[in-house]
């Protein structure tokens, strides 16, 4: 079976080339979709010089929209580029561990399952050692926590980056997001529909906003708003 990866990337020049080695380095066949946004740093000339290297086992595609627009827009503009049964969303920056593919995609290959999440609450990860990375983590648990209040879904790890869809699911949500509410936005709608989310535990390395994280406080809210929203919003 092969696997789609959408990577939203804007301004990603420290960590692109290596997070793009690490993905085709997984032992699967897969489609590579990378969706960026008219960068300022050298990120685009190290794509373009990516899409130069010769490879059998991974397909790559890549999308510039050439104004920033947001995480979910990318998402949502690659996805329209999916043609595979599985899709995986993967940020551009080496806070996620691609070797961890083979077990995400295993529930849905071997199971009944749609849906998975890689959970960092569930994995072996230190505390945060910062004051910013406990807003951090405090801010992912609370997003959880509420998930679980408005949708009974039992999760613990809401704002992942990892997760991974049957594709026609993911197709058929009707996506409206523009930015980091990519996630409240896909949770809020698959739970609503009763969906089971199943988790497996990840580890993670974090990154701080020095090393150019882009996420923001006001992106936490933003996230509260869009999972009440759509708890009495029909789509
Ligand atoms: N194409 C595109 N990518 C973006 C945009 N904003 C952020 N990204 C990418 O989205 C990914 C996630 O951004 P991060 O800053 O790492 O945010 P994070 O805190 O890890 O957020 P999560 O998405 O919750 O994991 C990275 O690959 C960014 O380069 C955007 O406007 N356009
Ligand atoms: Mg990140």
């Amino acid at each position: 079976m092969k696997l789609s990866v959408i990577i939203p990337v804007y301004n990603e020049e420290r960590t692109i080339a290596e997070i793009i080695r690490r993905v085709k380095a997984v032992n699967l066949k897969k489609e590579i979709i990378i969706v960026e946004d008219g960068s300022t740093d050298r990120t685009k000339d190290i794509l373009k010089d990516v899409l130069k290297q010769k490879d059998d086992d991974n397909e790559i595609k890549l999308v510039c929209r050439g104004r920033k627009s947001g995480k979910g827009e990318a998402i949502r503009t690659g996805l329209k580029e999916v043609t595979e049964d599985i899709v995986i969303i993967q940020d551009a920056d080496l806070e996620y561990n691609p070797e961890d593919y083979h077990r995400l995609i295993e529930p849905i290959v071997k199971e009944k399952i749609s849906v998975v999440y890689g959970s960092r609450v569930l994995g072996k990860n230190p505390k945060p050692d910062s004051p910013s990375g406990w807003s951090f983590y405090l801010g992912g648990r609370t997003l959880s926590i509420l998930t679980n209040l408005l949708y009974r879904a039992k999760i613990t790890d809401e704002p992942t980056c990892y997760k991974v869809f049957k594709t026609t699911l993911l197709k058929s949500l009707n996506l409206k997001c523009k930015g980091f509410e990519f996630c409240p936005e896909v949770t809020a709608k698959i739970a609503k529909r009763g969906i089971k989310i199943k988790e497996i535990p990840i580890n993670t390395t974090s990154r701080t906003l020095k090393e150019g994280k882009k996420i923001r406080l006001r992106d936490w809210f933003i996230a509260v708003w869009v999972l009440i929203k759509y708890r009495f919003k029909n789509d």
